[in-house]
């Protein structure tokens, strides 16, 4: 996936922490002694990718000791230039890794069907899952692999291609289907009341919104009977924390949470940060962000509410050895600063410059 949020070395981590993760799903199926695996969709964020990137992944799936079936969703449909037909991808396909290219049912083991409802185009003009659903007649345990979002109010999604859950629990119900499997949505979600309807979500998280990422689900499931559970293969944080600098010791406590956050160069950290601070507070805080931004995986700090405030004092000056022009500088600064208004958020700004060269230049 694309992640501008990410520079440097963090990028390296993000990508081996990807395909890491799919060796973990590996792991697990063996562990678990699952007969297959399947991803819902979205395996590939786009059908143009470069090819290492696809062989990289390619090479990690062919090292899951169960099959493996794969459906194509919104991002990698199975078009005329799907990702799927590419050269590279048919060149180094393992044994193990089966495209859902065809709608449908499919054997994949004695009495077990899985029923997918691969996305043929970006913009599909019904609801693929009941296309495919449609007509089937009890007989062996079936397991429906879809992709996109489900027509249900909290869900708040809309368009042509959504996917009819009462349709769904209807054939649930009726023991056409018995499990739902659905990919799109980055949030681990139990759709319905059916307890068969689940979305795995990311198994690596990838942005602030996504709620309990990182985890797929291993499902046990005969004619009578279900189980669904979560397990954890995503090593990646995307972290929102705030913090209030006001009072004394509020600055000293933010910088000990700082490094007492767990796998930070696996975080991705935004932060909201208010409060009132010292031109030589507002230093020592910019300090340890520009460390904090070393060490985790990324730093954003919002500052966009304006609720962080700089308020210059008298002992701001006195911190600082300047003279003539740059005293009169300064002290300008600080009446504009403390007057409010846009100009002094610029005035603020240029007050926090004037400082830290100052203080390098002692
Ligand atoms: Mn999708």
């Amino acid at each position: 996936m694309k992640r501008v949020f990410l520079e440097g070395d963090s990028q390296t981590l993000f990508s081996e922490a990807r395909l890491d993760a799919v060796r973990r799903i590996g792991a697990l199926a063996r562990d678990q002694d699952c007969a297959f695996a399947v991803v819902c969709g979205d395996v590939f964020e786009s059908n143009r990718l470069e090819k290492d990137v696809i062989r990289k992944a390619l090479d990690a799936m062919g090292a899951i000791p169960v099959p493996l079936y794969l459906l194509p969703g919104n991002h990698d449909p199975i078009d005329a230039a799907s990702i799927y037909r590419s050269r590279v991808f048919l060149e180094h396909q393992p044994k193990n890794v089966v495209v859902l290219v065809e709608p449908g049912r499919r054997e994949v083991a004695p009495g077990v069907e899985l029923v997918a409802a691969p996305w043929p185009t970006k913009s599909p003009s019904e609801d693929l899952v009941a296309a495919v659903v449609e007509g089937l007649t009890p007989s062996l345990l079936r397991i429906v692999v879809g992709h996109g979002a489900v027509d249900t109010a909290n869900l708040d999604a809309h368009g042509p291609a959504l996917i009819h859950l009462a349709d769904l629990e209807a054939a649930l119900g009726a023991g056409v289907i018995h499990y739902v499997a659905l990919g799109d949505r980055h949030s681990l979600t139990s759709v319905g009341d059916s307890g068969r309807v689940w979305y795995a979500g990311t198994p690596e998280p990838t942005a602030f919104d996504e709620i309990d990422p990182g985890k797929v689900l291993v499902v046990e499931l005969d004619n009578d009977h279900i189980a669904v559970d979560p397990h954890v293969v995503g090593t990646w944080r995307f972290l929102l924390a705030e913090h209030s600098l006001d009072g004394p010791g509020a600055l000293d406590d933010f910088k000990a949470w700082l490094t007492h956050v767990d796998s930070r160069r696996r975080t991705v950290l935004r932060l909201r940060l208010k409060g009132t601070l010292t031109l030589r507070e507002r230093a020592e805080l910019d300090e340890a962000l520009d460390e904090a931004r070393d060490v985790f995986a990324a730093l954003e700090v919002d500052e966009a509410g304006g609720d962080l405030a700089l308020v210059p004092d008298a002992t701001d000056a006195g911190d600082l050895d300047l003279t003539g022009f740059a005293r009169t500088t300064l002290e300008n600064l600080q009446e504009r600063a403390r007057a409010g208004g846009t100009e002094a958020q610029d005035a603020q700004g240029a007050l926090r410059l004037l400082y830290r060269l100052a203080r390098e230049a002692e």
